[in-house]
């Protein structure tokens, strides 16, 4: 089992589909770990993503992920990373496939709506920078449902 960070960036609160995100996490078995809802630092939104801090576009990213509240999420399962990147789509919108949730959302490539952690180191570093008090520790009955 793997833990894995996704955020509703400022885009997809405006356009109000936080309920619509979240909904596909946990139709497809996800179990969730970590909710809250936040307007990010400067601070913690250039360490999230201070791997593209020398790319043209890091200070406007900068600017876009502390403009307004951003809904920070921990869904843990089986492949939870690679699942929530499936589920997520291509990182620019107008190349995501159908089914995606930024092919069915998004038009743009910094307007993408949602971030999900790529690996396991990353993961690890963006739910201990995101959620420093934690995760919860619940036992989902529906998952003896969901894996054989
Ligand atoms: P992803 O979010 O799919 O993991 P990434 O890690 O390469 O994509 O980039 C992080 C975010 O930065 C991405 O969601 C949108 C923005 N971004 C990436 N490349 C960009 C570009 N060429 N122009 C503008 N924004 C870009
Ligand atoms: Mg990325």
């Amino acid at each position: 089992m793997e833990t894995t960070y996704v955020m509703v960036k400022p885009d997809g609160v405006q356009r109000g589909l936080i309920g619509e995100i979240i909904g596909r996490f946990e139709r497809k078995g996800l179990k969730l770990v970590g909710l809250k809802s936040v307007v990010p630092s400067k601070e913690t939104a250039e360490s999230h993503y201070a791997v593209h801090s020398e790319r043209p576009f890091y200070p406007g990213l900068i600017e876009f992920v502390t403009s307004g509240p951003v809904v920070c999420m921990a869904w843990n399962g089986k492949d939870a990373i690679a699942v929530a990147r499936t589920l997520i789509g291509a990182t620019n919108g107008r190349e995501a496939a159908p089914g995606t949730i930024r092919g069915d959302f998004g038009m743009d490539m910094g307007f993408n709506m949602i971030h999900g952690s790529d690996a396991a180191e990353t993961a690890e570093f963006e739910l201990g920078l995101w959620f420093p008090e934690g995760l919860m520790d619940w036992e989902q009955t529906i998952t003896s449902w969901v894996y054989e």
